[in-house]
């Protein structure tokens, strides 16, 4: 756990085709406001391979208006400290719109900003935590090893997580080069180490370090407008891209 607040890049990712669920439970309750699934990310230079969403199935969220023209979807926990950090319009105010189970999002697909697939969809994930961002993970198989055992479980038996299996089409795409790891960190770790599912939780949190330090201190971006540079100095840079395109905001917990 870091010491300090954590500092993420919240992406927004607007929603372009809502569940059956989704769009029964949204009739009439936003008000012709564009609505945008938020995840927090401390790996913004990966956004490039994004190839799906992650939200908790048992979970709640709400979605929240932050002015006229944009609600967010999130915990209300996140929508509350947006709220104090200048990212909603009325300083401490919360506008919760109505209140969604994680369930009824999936299968709602989504911009991804900055991403090779340009749309995805969301998909279950036990493990999110409600305590942590904002509920909402965007998932990048290639470099994060949380994502990429849990999209691979996904893909092996999608009628058990209740999921269409072209939800999990999008396969893991090389956006990050480390030398010892070639340009699939996250998918060579689960093989390594043989990491047979999202359960594995003891050997996750090993690959987890692995990939990140790797990433970061060893990484070469292949893709983007920082195609060649070294993670270390393109993260800051592709995060204030998002931003400056208004894809992303800061986020601190
Ligand atoms: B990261 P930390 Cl490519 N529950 O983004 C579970 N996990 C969550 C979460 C929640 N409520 N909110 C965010 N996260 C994930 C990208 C990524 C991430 C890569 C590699 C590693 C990585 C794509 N997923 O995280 O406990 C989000 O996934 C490993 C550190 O605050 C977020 O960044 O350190 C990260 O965990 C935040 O975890």
């Amino acid at each position: 756990e870091a010491l300090g607040p954590q500092e993420y890049t919240a992406i927004k990712m607007e929603a372009v085709d809502w569940s059956d669920a989704a769009k029964a439970a949204f009739e009439g309750k936003v008000g012709g406001r564009k609505v945008f699934l938020v995840a927090a990310t401390l790996r913004p230079e990966t956004m490039y391979g994004q190839t799906n969403c992650f939200v908790g199935p048992a979970m709640k969220y709400g979605v929240f208006a932050m002015n006229d023209k944009e609600a967010f979807v999130c915990t209300y926990r996140a929508a509350r400290n947006m709220a104090f950090q200048g990212i909603s319009q009325t300083r401490g105010e919360i506008n919760q719109l109505l209140e969604i189970p994680g369930s009824a999002l999936v299968g709602t697909r989504i911009k991804a900003p900055f991403a090779l697939n340009p749309e995805v969809y969301v998909l279950p994930m036990e493990s999110v935590l409600p305590t942590k961002g904002t509920g909402v993970v965007t998932s990048v198989p290639s470099d994060s090893p949380d994502d990429c055992a849990t999209l691979n479980d996904l893909v092996k038996k999608p009628a058990f997580y209740g999921i269409q299996p072209e939800w999990a089409r999008f396969a893991p795409m090389p956006v990050i080069q480390t030398p010892e790891y070639g340009d699939l960190i996250a998918p060579e770790l689960v093989k390594r180490m043989k990491i047979q599912s999202q359960k594995d939780a003891k050997q996750l949190a090993e690959a987890k370090e692995i990939a990140y330090k790797e990433g970061f201190y060893n990484g070469v971006m292949l893709v983007g407008e920082f195609k060649g540079m070294r993670v270390e100095e393109a993260k800051p840079r592709v995060r204030q891209a998002m931003i400056d395109a208004g894809l992303a905001m800061a986020y601190a917990e």
